[in-house]
């Protein structure tokens, strides 16, 4: 007579991102849930349609988003076969956050690791996530436990170093690394880890580039929100016209380190708006290539997954 063990469940894996509108018919109901429920004023909603019908339409952060999914769970499988089941969960577009929960308790998994696709953790980012996974976990009766930040990865600050090495090759000499990430309004950032977690993880790229300490690169933010709130600056938009206007520099490379793709905060804010301001007042522009499915960096996410794993027991 055998009897067959059944095979151990699978430990759940909700890898998370921001989630973009599918069509130009989504922004509307996009924008609102960003709001948190509010819809946006004509205005409002006018200018994020100029800026997606300025990338043709819609952002390519769905795509690319399912590409880092599924080079996590190849990675995954690779190490451990057959052990983690991967589901991607979105802050603001379907599949949400809620979804992935659903559809691994609906498959009787009951241990679920969460992985954000944003390198540093504050707060209001990170923290919500993970905040709203682990409510639709535990409400379901399950156990989660997070991945807060992997800001310190070396393959990661490696591929950051490498981008920044490349593309200041193709600027004058005398051209400035500007490293930016998502401001985001002061009254959040009381105690949050999220500037000193930037400020290390520039200075651990730069070091690894073989920038100087001092002169060669700096720090910025970027997209802030158009509310009336102060939001965390120096926006990169008046950094770039500083350097123009103080001669301390040729040109500028931004290297959007808070951000894992290109999209919308991206390819225009950056590749678009910036750019321009540059031209405007005769700086040179570039700026380094995001990580996407590198393979080394959604390796090493695989392996901070497996050992969060660990947590939630054999
Ligand atoms: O390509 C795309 O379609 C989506 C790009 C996208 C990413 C992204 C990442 C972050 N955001 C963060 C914070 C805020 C805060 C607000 C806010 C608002 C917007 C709006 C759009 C938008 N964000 Fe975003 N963000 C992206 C897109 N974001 C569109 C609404 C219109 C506008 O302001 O441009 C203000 C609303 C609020 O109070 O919540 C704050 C942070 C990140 C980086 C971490 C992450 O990726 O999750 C922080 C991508």
């Amino acid at each position: 007579m055998s009897s067959a063990a059944s095979p151990p469940t699978p430990v759940g894996v909700v890898v998370m991102a921001y989630g973009t509108p599918a069509s130009a018919d989504d922004i509307e109901p996009y924008y609102t849930h960003i709001r948190r429920g509010r819809p946006p004023e004509p205005e409002q909603l006018a200018d994020l349609t100029m800026r997606y019908a300025a990338l043709g339409g819609t952002s390519s952060l769905a795509r690319r988003t399912r590409d880092q999914v599924e080079a996590i769970t190849t990675a995954l499988e690779e190490r451990c076969p057959g052990r983690f089941r991967v589901v991607l969960g979105q802050k603001h577009a379907a599949p949400f956050v809620e979804d992935a929960a659903a559809t691994l308790a609906a498959e009787g998994i009951d241990g679920t690791v969460g992985l954000v696709l944003a390198p540093h953790y504050a707060g209001f980012s990170v923290g919500i996530y993970q905040g709203r996974l682990a409510e639709a976990v535990t409400g379901a009766g399950g156990r989660h436990v997070g991945i807060d930040t992997w800001a310190d990865e070396p393959a990661w600050l490696d591929f950051t170093a490498t981008t920044v090495t490349d593309a200041l090759a193709a600027l004058p000499a005398g051209a400035k690394v500007v490293f930016t990430a998502h401001s985001l309004p002061e009254r959040v950032l009381v105690g949050d880890p999220y500037p000193a977690q930037l400020a290390a993880s520039a200075r651990a790229i730069a070091e690894r580039a073989g920038l100087a300490s001092w002169g060669a690169w700096g720090l910025a933010w970027q997209s802030a929100g158009r509310t009336p709130e102060p939001w965390r600056g120096p926006d990169i938009l008046e950094v770039i016209r500083d350097l123009a206007e103080t001669g301390r520099a040729t040109g500028l490379l931004v290297c959007a380190q808070g951000f894992v793709t290109d999209h919308l905060e991206v390819r225009y804010d950056l590749d678009i708006e910036a750019r321009s301001v540059a031209e405007e007042v005769g700086l040179a522009f570039a700026r380094t290539r995001t990580v996407d499915a590198d393979p080394a960096v959604m390796g090493a996410l695989a392996d901070r997954v497996v050992a969060a794993a660990r947590a939630l027991g054999p």
